[in-house]
């Protein structure tokens, strides 16, 4: 036995030192990806004067890197994940769009990922935190047994997540893949399609909402906490979460991992549920930003990062942890639930100067708050280099000198330097994806947007999509909040970008 662990060792650790050798950056640092669900580029202080007070958040900003035009590939957040995970662009792929809670995982378990990349440089990885890009094999599958394959098959060595959204059932945790507190005669049924169980629904009994549905968005089927949910599930009743312990939940999950790691070499994925719907911060957040539950959301989003700045801290690590900030897509404000988002954020755009927001192809949907920090290494600036998160992938990469599989991640591009401030230059081209299939290109300032017969405002949420039926160019260099199409003005520069638009997407 110890002769096989001597022997494995022999194996592993000449791959590690060779990693560390190949980086320029060697003592490869500790990486937390911090990501915030359906943050808007004007939400924190550190971004806009009209943002809900965010010390924490502005604290890691002033330590590091401000990013101004940094993306999620995606205005929603299945495909966001899923490039951030892949180095794909998720338009490439059927059934990347906003997974059901019941989906099958959609991340192959055979190619480079972001945590697998980190795990060959001899890290130990984990995600805490929201999941949202599928479980098990299949839609059909049982939620009492093994839930697998999840992360931990495509490169997390420890997982502790929700399956989708918090809005969506099953309303559940599960460590690595098992449910968490599921008892043996309670067992888990999930159905999206009709009702299961005898559990009361937001339909049939609003007077037992905490918190009601918007009209038209659904979200009222399965109440789970007092809070009427997408999809119909039956049993695990002492499994489900209580809204306002999920951040507390996966900050002691977070800090556990850290703590335990605190010695060797780690890459965290730590994917917040705020300010998502439901927003339910935990009580004593409750009334304290003035701007309603989102508002509170925010704040308690700020806290956690907080409390993890604390405790690298606490534990020395400051100095050898690069810490990523980031949100999925842009900012909605009402999603499905009556939580006066609209009435409390009025005079305070939460996507800032940008025009449309979560679902949109228009800069509110993907240009989000982008923070990098790593103490004594990277000199604290405001960067306005194009970044995207699919370049995660590529960049880390270069960091820890593991070289990715020709074909993997290959619309990843390197910008390490950028991310640690050592030149402005990013990616000089950036495909942006809306709801559906809707996508945009930008090149050296300009936006091309191609004709598309979608919807021009979202009506159930009040946003505006980008789509109209003829081309639309902008110059974000001096029109960010894209408010003026050019396109008639400079047909050559519309041929130009939709032939790039083309070839991308042929590529
Ligand atoms: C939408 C939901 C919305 C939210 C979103 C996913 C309706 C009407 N709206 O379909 O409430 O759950 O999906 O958000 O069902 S995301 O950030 O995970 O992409
Ligand atoms: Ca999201």
């Amino acid at each position: 036995m110890y002769r096989n662990v001597f022997v494995a060792l022999l194996l592993v650790v000449p791959v590690i030192v060779s990693a560390q050798r190949r980086s320029k950056h060697a003592p490869l640092p500790n990486v937390i990806y911090i990501y915030a669900d359906d943050l808007g580029y004007g939400d924190l202080s550190c971004y806009s004067k009209n943002g809900i007070h965010t010390p924490n958040l502005d604290k890691l900003a002033a330590s590091g890197i401000r990013f101004t035009n940094a993306h999620a590939t995606s205005a929603t957040c299945t495909p966001s994940r899923y490039a951030l995970m892949t180095g794909k662009y998720p338009w490439r792929q059927t059934g990347t769009a906003i997974l059901p809670g019941d989906a099958a995982l959609i991340i192959p378990t055979d190619k480079t990922t972001l945590p697998n990349l980190f795990k060959k440089a001899g890290y130990r990885t984990a995600i805490v935190g929201k999941w949202h890009l599928g479980l098990g094999e299949a839609v059909a599958k049982d939620w009492n047994g093994e839930v697998k394959p999840g992360p931990n098959e495509v490169g997390f060595d420890y997982s502790f997540i929700f399956p989708a959204t918090a809005d969506r059932v099953p309303t559940v945790f599960l460590e690595n893949h098992k449910v968490l507190a599921l008892e043996a005669n309670d067992p888990i049924s999930v159905d999206y399609s009709k009702k299961i169980g005898n559990d009361p629904t937001g339909e049939e009994h609003p007077e037992l909402l905490k918190l009601k549905s918007s009209p038209g968005q659904g979200h009222n089927q399965t109440i789970v906490n007092g809070i009427g949910r997408i999809g119909y599930m039956s049993g695990g009743k002492l499994a489900h979460w209580t809204d306002e312990e999920l951040s507390s939940t996966f900050l002691a999950k977070a800090e556990g991992f850290i703590e335990d790691q605190r010695k060797e070499p780690f890459f965290l994925y730590f994917a917040l549920t705020e300010p998502h719907v439901p927003r339910m911060p935990a009580t004593r957040f409750k009334g304290k930003s003035g701007r309603g539950l989102r508002g509170d959301a925010i704040l308690q989003l700020d806290w956690t990062v907080g409390e993890i700045m604390k405790q690298l801290k606490y534990l020395g690590l400051e100095k050898n942890t690069l810490i990523v900030f980031s949100s999925d897509n842009g900012p909605v404000l009402d999603d499905g639930y009556q939580d006066e988002a609209e009435e409390k954020f009025k005079g305070h755009p939460p996507a800032g100067p940008l025009r449309g927001g979560k679902y949109s192809v228009l800069e509110g949907g993907t240009r989000v708050p982008f923070l990098v920090s790593w103490l004594g290494k990277i000199n604290p600036q405001v960067s306005s280099a194009m970044v995207s998160q699919i370049d995660l992938i590529a960049s880390f990469s270069k960091l820890l000198g593991q070289p990715i599989p020709t074909g993997d991640a290959s619309d990843s591009e390197n910008v390490l330097d950028a991310l640690l401030g050592q030149n402005k230059n990013g990616r000089s081209l950036l495909v942006e994806q809306g709801i559906g299939n809707s996508i945009a290109i930008v090149k050296d300032g300009w936006k091309y947007i191609p004709p598309n017969n979608g919807e021009a405002v979202m009506k159930l949420v009040n946003i505006e999509t980008g789509n109209l039926g003829l081309p639309q160019l902008y110059n974000l260099n001096e029109d960010i909040g894209e408010q003026t199409n050019l396109a008639t003005k400079y047909p050559d520069k519309v041929k130009e970008l939709a032939l790039l638009l083309s070839n991308i997407r042929n590529k």
